[in-house]
């Protein structure tokens, strides 16, 4: 499905007044405090998140999948939906494929139609953590970490097909998840089991092209329930300055144990020009259940002044690749991802209005205080018409969720995809 650009402007005319006001009361209040409006239009406006291919259909847990209706079955159609989104947002001009899930038949047909709907292929993911048919070696007790050689070079093989595809479309990174760990004390030896880890990521850094990047994902605990391989940031990391220059971590929001501070480790690594990827999420208890923004938008908000301190005084360190990694089985996951898009863009708009200036002085005169203002005044802003303004702008939705469903995009999906199709993901 397109949404003509006609309906686009004609919906957005008309709330056109209403935007035309808040937009410039927020404008004058900015003002006054010597903030550049524009110039926050524009960062905003250029800012683009990947979209994970594996997202578009309903999630499931363990206990079960409920029906959507209208998934897309293929690539072609999950193009489409991001498409879709891109067209809403103006946000989401990327997309992150994973394999095997994602068989490129007809690399022509992928590209052309990436191309139509102007999107680009951002990092490519492989998956040694399910069985698929016809596979000679069972994952079952891991990949890369195998004590079986011919499991692991299996594992490997699989990620350097990753590659050899990532190529083809254009891609220029690959990120591990590595699934790999134990469920029971005793299972593993953990030191040959991370010297296995090594090993077999050394091969597959030996064949990434010399302009592409690594990403290394951790996780603390899940799909193992009593350790994982590479369970935190320091394992990544550690394995990140191993391989070489072309490898770093990569932060998932969802993968940290409760209460750990986010934002410190992603100006540690920053510092380290070792922050490489970002995948956001929101958790109540554990990994990437809940959509961006919905349990704790005050953490995001202090991650977002970490990473744009990163980007504009460590510049060693490459322009974070940010993707949305959330899974759940509740709602309808293209609403999902325009309200996480918003919320990314909420953190990022109050992030960017701190007064990095006055902060340093304030962190310089230890007035604890004032920088505890600074902050806070940033965050109580209510930025929406910005993100707004810079969407209109730009040819999108002034209110993406609201034409979503005022155009019934859902019902049109089920309308012609059918109410079974299925999607192949989480
Ligand atoms: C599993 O936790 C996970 O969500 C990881 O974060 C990966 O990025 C993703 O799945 C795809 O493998
Ligand atoms: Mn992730």
């Amino acid at each position: 499905m397109r949404i003509n650009p006609d309906q686009i402007n004609e919906i957005n005319r008309s709330s056109a007044e209403v935007l035309e006001q808040s937009y410039s009361q927020l404008a004058d209040q900015l003002d006054r405090k010597n903030i550049d409006v524009d110039k926050l239009l524009h960062k905003l406006g250029d800012f683009q998140v990947a979209i994970p291919s594996w997202a578009l259909g309903q999630g499931g847990t363990r206990f079960g999948r409920f029906k959507l209706g209208g998934e897309p079955s293929n690539l072609i159609e999950k193009l489409e939906d991001i498409g879709l989104l891109h067209q809403l947002t103006q946000s989401a001009n990327m997309v992150s494929l994973h394999f095997p899930w994602d068989s490129v038949l007809d690399y022509q047909e992928v590209k052309a139609k990436a191309s139509e709907l102007h999107l680009k292929f951002d990092a490519v993911n492989s998956n040694t953590f399910q069985d698929q048919i016809g596979q000679s070696h069972s994952y079952k007790f891991g990949s890369l970490s195998h004590r079986d050689k011919s499991v692991r070079a299996q594992a490997i093989a699989h990620n350097i097909e990753v590659i050899e595809t990532g190529d083809k479309l254009g891609s220029k990174s690959l990120t591990i998840w590595l699934a790999d760990g134990s469920n029971f004390p005793a299972q593993h030896n953990f030191q040959q089991a991370l010297e296995r880890t090594t090993a077999s990521l050394e091969h597959i850094y030996q064949k990434l092209p010399e302009d592409w990047k690594l990403f290394i994902e951790y996780k603390p605990y899940e799909p193992n329930f009593y350790s994982m391989v590479i369970q935190d940031w320091g394992t990544s990391f550690m394995l990140a300055n191993h391989l070489g220059d072309k490898a770093y971590t990569l932060v998932d929001l969802g993968h940290h144990l409760p209460n750990t501070n986010i934002e410190q480790i992603v100006a540690t690594l920053m510092n380290q020009n070792k922050l490489g990827g970002f995948h956001f999420n929101d958790s109540k208890y554990g990994d990437d259940d809940l959509s961006v923004g919905s349990i704790k938008p005050y953490a995001l908000f202090l991650i977002f002044i970490e990473l744009i301190y990163g980007i504009e005084n460590n510049k060693a360190n490459p322009y974070p690749a940010w993707m949305i990694d959330a899974s759940h089985n509740t709602k309808d996951p293209l609403e999902d991802l325009i309200q996480s898009i918003e919320a990314i863009k909420i953190a990022y708009a109050k992030a960017l209005l701190v007064d990095q200036k006055a902060l340093a002085q304030a962190q310089e005169e230890n007035d604890v205080v004032l920088a505890q203002e600074l902050i806070q005044d940033a965050f109580l802003t209510d930025v929406r018409p910005l993100l707004q303004k810079s969407r209109v702008k730009k040819g999108g939705a002034l209110n993406p969720l609201g034409m979503y469903r005022q155009l019934s995009v859902r019902q049109h999906l089920i309308d012609t995809r059918g109410s079974g199709s299925t999607a192949t993901g989480l």
